[in-house]
């Protein structure tokens, strides 16, 4: 009996242990900025910075138009087995400080190639994030007097992003729910990987200026520790007493 309620207790906190850690994942981040062009923007952002609508600090910086980086750093400053790739055009800057932390993020971005969408693909994911993640995507052009409007979409989800007129950040992050803004929420995501394209509308220009994967624990996973908790502690006080 005495090694029946050992046996138990040991699965209840082997169990706690693996709830508590997928708990801790919640807050945990990775995030890209997009420098565009550096010899113009002078965005690139020092790892203490921290920015974004869930503020982090350790954002990799994506420099130049296309390119790759493997190894992301994650929020906590952790190298990850997270690995980026982007295609677009760059060299433009909305009218945003070069200051550090939200300003900064906001400057550079890299934008639709011509007629072909703007597209970001993270890989390695499943490492870090296991179960569900949301991905913030940030967007602010140079679009002076015009309204930019774009198709923002990953796998069958398109959301749609429009940057008003003579509207440059100015320090507030704003979800576009269909009323314009500057970042978009991708929610409830799963998976190892994903690939972000930016599609413009007519007349329109497509910017990508930072984008963020951001862990979300599970609903399930935050109700069983809670479960897991006070079952625990009801044993403990039962142990207690006798
Ligand atoms: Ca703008």
């Amino acid at each position: 009996m005495a090694a029946t309620k050992r046996c138990l207790r040991m699965g209840l906190a082997i169990g706690l242990c693996a709830c508590a850690a997928q708990a801790a994942r919640g807050g945990l981040s990775v995030g890209i900025n997009f420098v565009g062009k550096e010899s113009i923007s002078f965005s690139s952002m020092d790892s203490a910075e921290t920015a974004g609508a869930e503020p982090q600090a350790f954002w990799n910086n994506a420099k130049s138009g296309s390119g790759s980086l493997s190894s992301l750093l994650d929020s906590a400053g952790r190298l990850t087995a997270v690995s980026v790739t982007w295609r677009g055009d760059w060299g433009f800057l909305p009218n945003v400080p070069n200051d550090p932390g939200n300003l900064r993020l906001m400057r550079g971005y890299i934008r639709n190639l011509g007629t072909d969408p703007a597209t970001v693909t993270l890989t390695g994911l499943g490492t870090v994030f296991g179960g569900t993640y949301d991905v913030l995507v940030y967007f602010d052009g140079a679009n002076q007097g015009t309204a930019w409007a774009a198709d923002y979409r990953i796998g069958a989800v398109t959301l749609r992003g429009t940057d008003p007129a003579n509207t440059d950040f100015t320090g507030a992050f704003i979800q576009d729910g269909g009323a314009g803004g500057n970042y978009l929420r991708f929610e409830n995501l799963q998976g190892p990987g994903f690939t972000l394209s930016a599609a413009p509308l007519p007349g329109s220009m497509a910017a990508i200026n930072a984008v963020q994967v951001v862990h979300t624990p599970e609903p399930a996973t935050v109700g069983l520790l809670g479960a897991g908790l006070v079952v625990f502690r009801l044993i403990h006080h039962r142990a207690r007493r006798r």
